[in-house]
């Protein structure tokens, strides 16, 4: 009797212990640089939290500093289910929802705070609600920031000292029918072989907000850099279908808005590294150029922004420049 008692006892906190153990998932979240870095920092936020809201059912294990491939191989394999999340920059997203592109062009926003406003307005919103029917999630935006040119050869401060320099370039059109009108020759390269391009000088430079050249040490292998905002880099928080489809009504909302406030902690990671960062590069060695002419450059755009009309439609682009 005291035996069966214990038996059943036994069991039954074995039974609990294997219910607790089945209830809890582990995501896989992949992202381009450090844990320590501006993605790191939001997605980590991003997983307390819905661990948090979901009393332990969902984590996260991380996979940083582009563990699981390029920004387009992870997104593919959100896509596919192979990988549940991704912290993603724009980059090669236009080539899964085209929707996207029009938030890619060259100094279409004044400032972060423009910024920040269309993608959390109904344009930035209406964007998201594009992504189901390519068969991923777009669960919030997050940020990159606005991307600043680096190169091994000369300072840059005009067009003219950009034109002939062999520049690594993310997978997007929009950035490179741009920066041709700058001079430049573009080369699309992912970026987990950046590092090593610019080390064999297989390219002259590359562009890059402030929290990725800290990040990814690019001070190491590039000695010039230039402040020209050229183009905000927004990013996203993007889920795989597979795992969402599962989640319960409640939940669904527990990981829209922890993906939000993961997207606030990237941009204040954003902010404070644009506030310090910058010092801590010309420590590193690099010769920083705060003087660029912006005006020249917005100039130089001229013809690629008469094709991003033709594309995207004037009007579009206008109401995006008419948030204030
Ligand atoms: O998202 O590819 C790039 O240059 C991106 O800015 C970087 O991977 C962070």
């Amino acid at each position: 009797m005291k035996l069966n008692r214990l038996a059943a006892g036994l069991s039954l906190g074995l039974g609990l212990a294997c219910a607790a153990y089945a209830q809890t998932t582990t995501l896989k979240i992949g992202y381009a640089t450090t844990k320590e870095s501006h993605y790191g920092v939001g997605s980590t936020v991003f997983c307390d939290e819905i661990e948090k809201g979901t009393q332990g059912r969902y984590k996260c294990q991380h996979f940083p500093n582009s563990a699981l491939g390029g920004e387009r191989e992870q997104i593919e394999a959100v896509q596919l289910g192979t990988q549940d999340l991704v912290n993603t920059s724009t980059g090669p997203v236009g080539n899964f929802v085209p929707e996207v592109k029009i938030v890619d062009i060259p100094f279409l926003f004044r400032d972060y705070d423009h910024a920040r406003k269309v993608m959390d307005g109904p344009i930035g919103q209406d964007i998201l609600a594009k992504f189901p029917s390519k068969g991923i999630i777009a669960l919030a935006w997050t940020e990159n920031g606005f991307r600043h040119m680096t190169n091994s050869k000369r300072d840059i401060v005009k067009p003219s000292d950009a034109a002939g320099l062999k520049m690594r370039t993310m997978e997007n059109k929009v950035h490179m029918d741009g920066y041709r009108t700058f001079g430049i020759l573009p080369t699309p390269m992912a970026f987990p072989e950046l590092f090593g391009a610019l080390q064999q000088g297989t390219v002259d430079g590359q562009e890059n907000p402030i929290p990725v050249i800290l990040s990814s040490k690019f001070a190491q292998v590039q000695k010039h850099l230039s402040l020209t905002g050229h183009v905000y880099s927004p990013a996203l928080l993007l889920m795989s279908p597979r795992v969402w489809n599962k989640l319960s009504d409640a939940d669904k909302k527990v990981f829209v808005e922890a993906a939000r406030k993961g997207g606030a902690a990237q941009r204040k990671k954003v902010n404070d590294d644009e506030n310090n960062g910058i010092a801590q590069l010309e420590k590193d060695g690099m010769k920083v150029i705060r003087t660029v002419d912006g005006a020249a450059f917005r100039e130089a755009l001229k013809p690629a922004y008469a094709n991003y009309a033709k594309e995207f439609g004037a009007d579009n682009i206008k109401k995006i420049t008419d948030v204030q």
